[in-house]
Order: C-alpha cells, then structure tokens, then sequence
C-alpha cells in the first residue's frame, strides 16, 4: 500500500508523476498549503519540517522529493528510469535531480515575493530583481543542457519528473523568449501519458492569476 501526501500543484507532482510513469497503484491523500494541517503534529510525525511531498511506501514515510524519486528508481531498476548506481551516466543523472531543486527554491522565492507576500510593500524589489537573474541562470543552463538532447539526460528519466514540474513556473517569471529548447522540452513533457494522468489526479487550481509577472517598478 503506497500512500502519497500531496498538496495540489506542489512539489509532491513530481512523485505523482513519477509514480504514473512506474504504474504503481497508490492513494493520494490531499493536503492544503494554508489550513494549518502541515503543521499538525500528525503530519510532522511524518514530515519533520511540515513540506509536501511525502510517501509511505514500504512501511516508512520519506520525505523530500529528490530522495523519494531516487528510493522509487532504486527499488523498480526494471522501469530503466534512472542509471543504475555506480554506472558513468549515474552522476549526470544526480546532477539534474538535485538542480532542480535549486530551480525549485528560488521559484518558490519569487512567489512568495509576487503572489504570497502581503501587503505589497513587504516585498523586497532587490531580491526579486536578484532571483530573477538567479532563475535566468538556471534557465541558461537547462536551455544548453537540453540542446541536441530529447530528454535531461538522453533518454527519459525520473530527472525530468523532478524539472518538468519548474517549466510552467519558471516561465511565470522569466518570459519563454530565447528559451526554445526549453518550450519544446515543454511540449514533450505535456505529452506523455503518465504526466496527463498525474495532472488529472492531482492537479487543482494553480496558484497564479497572471500568465507573467513582471518585476514591480523601483
Ligand atoms: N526540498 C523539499 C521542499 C519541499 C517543499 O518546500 N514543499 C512545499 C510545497 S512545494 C511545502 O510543503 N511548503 C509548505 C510550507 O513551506 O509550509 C522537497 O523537495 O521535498
């Protein structure tokens, strides 16, 4: 019995996706970003730290995404979703796992700043301006990484379970102009079965109101 706790268009749609490309059966058990149950001592037993995702699986929780797509991809080798450990492409694989973490982080920056921050003037114009480029940066190399490449690493792996779910955010803030690997990278993500199903499943309303937000006048 796998049992994955989600909060709608979060993190924890990278394991759901990735749970979709393996076929495993699982129950989704949904959680809100602003009621308060993150911080519930029932969900911090599983969670130190109060985040989604979290997966039980194999009667234990795990949490962190990366490390529970690295145990999903060690435990079903079978799926071919990520080089086998010790193997020569295993560390660019970790590589694109872990950056997308990084990519993730200073997302989540400039939502705060754009969206969650309240009231307007709390913002700070010198972060956002500097995680902007920051993000920029990160495209750049996603851009050059994916350059005569389908996937992040060749072939389709659970790399881009974790970076697919940045390219919608990513463009939110920095526009999709000079990045066309990284367009057509999206379209491909879109196209894959699994991630539709993940979409449906768990999915729900997205978090931005505009299709960009531009930095705030200084
Ligand atoms: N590095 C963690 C980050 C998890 C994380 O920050 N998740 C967000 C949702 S995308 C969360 O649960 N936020 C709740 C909070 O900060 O209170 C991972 O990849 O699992």
């Amino acid at each position: 019995m796998i049992t994955l706790h989600h909060v709608p268009g979060s993190r924890s749609m990278r394991v759901l996706w990735l749970l979709e490309e393996l076929g495993l059966e699982f129950t989704l058990r949904n959680w809100s970003l602003t009621d308060g149950g993150l911080r519930s001592s029932e969900f911090r037993a599983l969670s130190p730290a109060g985040r989604v995702p979290v997966l039980e699986i194999d009667n234990r929780a795990i949490f962190e995404s990366g490390a529970i797509v690295e145990y999903l991809c060690e435990t079903h080798p079978a799926a071919g979703l990520a080089p086998a450990i010790g193997a020569p492409e295993r560390a660019e694989f970790l590589e694109w796992v872990h950056f997308a973490e990084t990519q993730a982080n200073i997302v989540q920056n400039l939502n705060i700043q754009h969206i969650f921050l309240r009231p307007e003037s709390a913002r700070s114009l010198p972060l956002m301006k500097l995680d902007t480029k920051r993000l920029a940066l990160t495209m750049q190399a996603l851009e050059a990484q994916l350059d005569g490449r389908e996937w992040l690493i060749g072939s389709f792996s659970a790399a881009d379970c974790m970076l697919g779910f940045n390219i919608d955010a990513m463009f939110r803030f920095v526009r999709a102009e000079g990045f066309p690997n990284i367009t057509a990278y999206r379209e491909r993500i879109r196209s894959r079965p699994a991630y539709e199903v993940a979409l449906k499943k768990g999915g729900g309303d997205s978090i931005y109101a505009q299709d960009f937000y531009e930095l705030p006048d200084a």
